[in-house]
């Protein structure tokens, strides 16, 4: 078979490629980030994720081939990011319409183009059909919408189900085959908007169950109740399946692609909208516990008051849209300075008073604000002994803690 081209070598694209190719399929990885190329070349990951150096490996010795332009060949998969437009709250097709326009300046004739991405309904009719026709090119474009959960996605590559959304059957069958090399789970074939729009209701599905459980929080608040004992209870009935409150809503998934039937459809997304609202509210309701608490316990010293995760979720290093890195805005806009903040899966310094040493986080700070249950955390909770916690993800079990 010819080269199967894998445009975006992201948390998505990357471990694809790695896998098509450590199953012996010809294999180019596609970045447009030099960097990241030189990295992969280099036979180093670019990012953490459970499995992946050995995958590196085997991929290499599969012969996969990393480049910043698209390979000549016609079997393309594009995973490159879709923000929103802050504004408009309706997708930002930039990076996908730029990849799709830089293969069909190369491809061979007839390509299928696979758009892993996840986009707003009507992305590909909309936006990648014309460039095509523009081209004079006959491509044959499909949706194969990602679903893998960041800290588990080389388990969930090859076992989660998986949509191919295609114009035909023949195009469809091919696509399968691509992706029976390595997934177990079951294919549903069907039309490219459905399959779109199927993703798209997958994350807004759980961005609307985790608001439901922030809202709970902050009722139970109110009324002086614990929410995590309440929907312990709730959840021992057969049908009711309550998630977690937290401080808030990160990734560059669930945040976002709510979005885009916000913007697309602004009428009819009224529950939608409010979820997303619910949820971009926590980190401003976590600054209120944590003023209330400082009060409580005569804290006046912001520099004493440190973060621990920064990332948006539990081990994982992806810091997008993370809640502590919006806390810590609203912190500087509403105090007037930077507290502390320590996670041990950052390698980097992405803020000034980040420590990259728990040792000396914990013995500058009084106050301590769990904003990630991180695997370590067990390990570090040890040093909480004294201090004052605020549990934001119910993770830290001791006489005194104060919840959300
Ligand atoms: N969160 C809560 N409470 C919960 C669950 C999550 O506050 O009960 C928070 C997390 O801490 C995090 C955010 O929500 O900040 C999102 O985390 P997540 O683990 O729910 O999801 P993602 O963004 O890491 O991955 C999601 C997944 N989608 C679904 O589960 C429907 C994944 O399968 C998708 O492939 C991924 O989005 C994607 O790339 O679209």
């Amino acid at each position: 078979m010819n080269i199967v081209c894998v445009t975006g070598l992201g948390r998505v694209g990357l471990p694809t490629a790695l896998t098509l190719a450590s199953r012996g399929l010809p294999v180019a990885g596609v970045d447009s980030n030099p960097s990241i190329i030189e990295t992969l070349q280099k036979g180093k990951v670019t990012f953490e994720e459970k499995g992946m150096d050995a995958l590196l490996e085997a991929a290499i010795r599969g012969g996969i081939e990393f480049r910043v332009k698209p390979a000549v060949t016609d079997f393309y998969i594009v995973a490159v990011p879709t923000p929103y437009d802050k504004k408009t709250k309706k997708i930002d097709p930039s990076h996908v319409v730029g990849a799709v326009r830089g293969i069909l300046r190369v491809c061979l004739p007839n390509p299928i183009i696979v758009i892993e991405s996840t986009v707003s309904p009507g992305t590909t009719d909309k936006y990648l059909r014309p460039l095509a026709a523009e081209a004079g090119v006959t491509a044959r474009f499909a949706h194969a919408p990602e679903r893998v959960l960041p800290g588990g996605i080389l388990y969930e590559l090859e076992r989660n189900a998986r949509i191919i959304g295609a114009d035909d059957r023949e195009t469809a069958e091919q696509i399968r085959s691509v992706y029976a090399s390595f997934c177990r789970g079951m294919f549903t074939l069907t039309d490219i908007r459905t399959a779109e729009m199927a993703k798209i209701v997958e994350n807004t599905f759980r961005d609307i169950n985790i608001a439901f459980a922030n809202e709970l929080a902050k009722i139970c608040r109110s009324g002086g109740m614990d929410v995590y004992e309440i929907i312990r209870i709730a959840n021992l009935h057969p049908r009711v399946n309550i998630l977690h409150p937290g401080p808030g809503v990160g990734g560059h998934c669930i945040s976002v692609d709510p979005w885009f039937l916000v913007g697309d459809y602004p009428m009819q997304s009224n529950l939608i909208h409010e979820a997303r609202k619910i949820n971009d509210s926590m980190p401003m309701y976590v600054l209120e516990r944590v003023r209330e608490i400082m009060a409580e316990n005569n804290i006046s010293d912001t520099s004493r008051v440190g973060f621990y995760g920064v990332s948006y979720k539990e081990d994982v290093d992806d810091v997008r849209e993370s809640p502590t890195l919006q806390l810590l805005d609203l912190v500087k806009t509403c105090m007037g300075n930077e507290p502390k903040v320590f996670d041990p899966l950052l390698r980097e310094k992405i803020t000034a008073s980040q420590y990259m040493d728990f040792d000396r986080f914990i013995r500058d700070i009084n106050f301590v604000i769990i904003m990630v249950g991180h695997s370590r955390l067990t390990e570090h909770q040890k040093s909480f002994n004294g201090k004052i916690v605020l549990d934001t993800r119910n993770v830290y079990h001791r006489e005194g803690v104060y919840r959300i």
